[in-house]
């Protein structure tokens, strides 16, 4: 995979392309990342990437030549790549999204700054319009980063087998179980006796039940999307009777 970030701060990825997975992943070669600046591509002595909006009003717009040329530029370099624009109008990123991203052989992913880019660069070079969520930031950035890092850790070979992307529970549409390790108490609270014992099979039985409760409780939507098999469709109906009674006791 090939990332290609357009941006007038690509020295806000240094640090990002210098840690952890994502930097094994660039070592290994698995992923091949740069951060270009759209100030290069600007024509002008100053080279100037902003203007005053049509129409008025306060704030700057992206101006649309440098932008061009820079996606343009990072196209045929990169054969076959998608372009991304980094938006809180795009659709909202989640998990199935980065599985999608992940089978492109090139992204192109576009930073905006000040109050926006000039629509004319969305509708003709842009492929795909990506949210994080919805709340605005003060530029792409972060919003790149975050979708390079969720992409990156799905490149076959770049988590280790024990790290493996298809083992998280999210991607089955559920959370992750809970986690522990040493010490065995910590200020008075112990493990689960469970995860001491050895049982492996009972061990995954316990994480199943853990990851269905969680899910219930933090995020019912999920299990709404989600098709059960008949072993979680009878961990979920245990849980909800169990709540039911709680309820009822208080009322
Ligand atoms: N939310 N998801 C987001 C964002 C900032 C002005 C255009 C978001 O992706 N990007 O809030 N971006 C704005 C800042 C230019 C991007």
């Amino acid at each position: 995979m090939h990332f290609t970030v357009l941006t007038i701060f690509p020295e806000m990825f240094d640090p990002f392309w210098g840690h952890g997975i994502v930097r094994r992943a660039i070592e290994n070669k698995k992923i091949f990342a740069s951060a270009v600046n759209i100030r290069n591509y600007a024509e002008d002595r100053h080279q100037v990437t902003d203007d005053r909006p049509y129409g008025g009003g306060s704030g700057m717009v992206m101006k649309p030549e440098p932008l061009a040329a820079a996606i343009r530029d990072a196209n045929n370099t990169l054969h076959a790549a998608k372009t991304v624009l980094l938006t809180p109008q795009g659709r909202v990123f989640n998990q199935q999204m980065a599985r999608e991203l992940a089978s492109f052989e090139g992204l192109i992913l576009v930073c905006g700054r000040y109050e926006g880019i000039d629509e004319r660069i969305c509708h003709d070079l842009i492929d795909y319009e990506i949210s994080i969520g919805d709340y605005v930031i003060t530029g792409g950035e972060l919003a790149g980063m975050i979708i390079i890092d969720a992409v990156t850790r799905l490149i076959p070979g770049v988590l280790g087998g024990e790290e493996a992307a298809e083992k998280d529970s999210f991607s089955a549409g559920l959370l992750e179980h809970a986690h522990y390790t040493r010490p065995r108490k910590f200020e008075g609270r112990e493990v689960p006796e469970i995860l001491l014992s050895g049982h492996h099979q009972e061990i995954e039985k316990w994480r199943l039940e853990s990851s269905m409760m969680r899910t219930l409780i933090k995020r019912p939507d999920l299990l709404q999307k989600k098709d059960l098999n008949r072993q979680e469709q009878a961990i979920l109906k245990k849980w909800r009777l169990a709540i039911e009674k709680i309820l009822k006791f208080y009322n």
